[in-house]
């Protein structure tokens, strides 16, 4: 039984499309607090975080929009996560993916206080491994997994409090990088599982690879799920659709996997934009998809200890 804690997040700055601050209200409409009860778990809705007051954060990048914003966003966030890690797991409503500036950086800062090393899963189409210096759609939701891995040009931010190792980093269903992600992602040890290495391998065994890391480290394990991880056919309330992604079964099997392995301490919903949905298909997916990390399953199976 874990203790779950309802954060939502609702950011909409860190891209072009409005709609992505409707999300936390569209995950309390589909039921993700009685999915999780009817689970066996405990579900706490703390409210949605709200902005704290603007500082006038500038950059050399003019491209870049909603600066301060989303620097007050990140700070929020990340004293969020901090105030809830001690008494359960946060799983974040969001809100774009901006918002993982802060809730990463929040688990981080936990992790270092209780001495044990962070590690992040990225389920996403993007590697979202701009800086705020090189992004040329400005838009920051391209950049947190760059943020929290301690890349330079992210000045205007707080420090990042503990870099996360590229070793400790794994990212699946990646099929759209610019060319600036591409060349810094080729300096770092992060696992990049694209689409061609699901397709030729599947998903569970570079899952299991990745798990059996966290576990031998004694690990946290943060999941950060963007809606467009998922194929556009059954996900399709999101800006920024990629063909080509997660099938259903795929995407459901991830998180049977990572239940499975014990290990999830913390969770993103990221990028769901209902102003896009069909009648609440996309929302309802994701709260499905979160019933199975939570340990829904049809029949019991002979799990694998890790
Ligand atoms: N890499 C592009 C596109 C993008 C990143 N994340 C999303 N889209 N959702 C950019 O704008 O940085
Ligand atoms: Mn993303
Ligand atoms: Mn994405």
């Amino acid at each position: 039984m874990t203790h779950c804690i309802l954060i939502g997040a609702p950011v909409d700055e860190g891209q072009r499309r409005p709609g992505c601050l409707m999300g936390p209200a569209a995950y309390r409409t589909a039921g993700l607090a009685g999915t999780l009860t009817a689970l066996g778990h405990t579900a706490e809705d703390r409210g949605d975080v709200t902005l704290l007051p603007l500082a006038d954060d500038t950059c050399d990048n003019p491209a870049v929009h909603h600066l301060p914003e989303t620097i007050a966003w990140t700070k929020a966030l990340s004293q969020a996560a901090q105030d809830a890690l001690p008494d359960g797991m946060p799983i974040f409503m969001g809100g774009d993916h901006s918002l993982a500036l802060g809730t990463v950086a929040g688990v981080a800062s936990h992790a270092t206080r209780v001495g044990r090393p962070q590690f992040v899963i990225w389920l996403d189409a993007h590697s979202d491994f701009h800086t705020v210096a090189t992004t040329t759609s400005g838009n920051l939701h391209g950049t947190p997994m760059a943020y929290a891995a301690g890349r330079p040009g992210f000045d205007p931010f707080p420090p990042f409090p503990a870099p996360i190792p590229g070793e400790n980093i794994c990212m699946f269903g990646i099929r759209s990088v610019d060319p600036a992600e591409h060349a810094a992602m080729q300096e770092t040890e992060i696992t990049v599982n694209d689409m061609r290495v699901l397709d030729e391998q599947g998903i569970v065994a570079p899952l299991r690879d990745f798990l059996d890391r966290v576990s031998a480290a004694n690990g946290l394990l943060h999941v950060s799920l963007d809606v467009d991880f998922l194929d556009p056919a059954i996900a399709p309330a999101v800006g920024t659709t990629v063909p080509g992604g997660a099938t259903f079964r795929e995407a459901h099997l991830v998180m049977e996997l990572l239940h499975e392995s014990g290990l999830v301490t913390s969770l993103d919903l990221v990028e769901l934009n209902p102003f896009l949905d069909e009648r609440g298909r996309t929302a309802k997916l994701m709260v499905d998809l979160v019933g199975s990390l939570m340990g829904r399953k049809v029949f019991d199976r002979p799990t694998r200890s890790y």
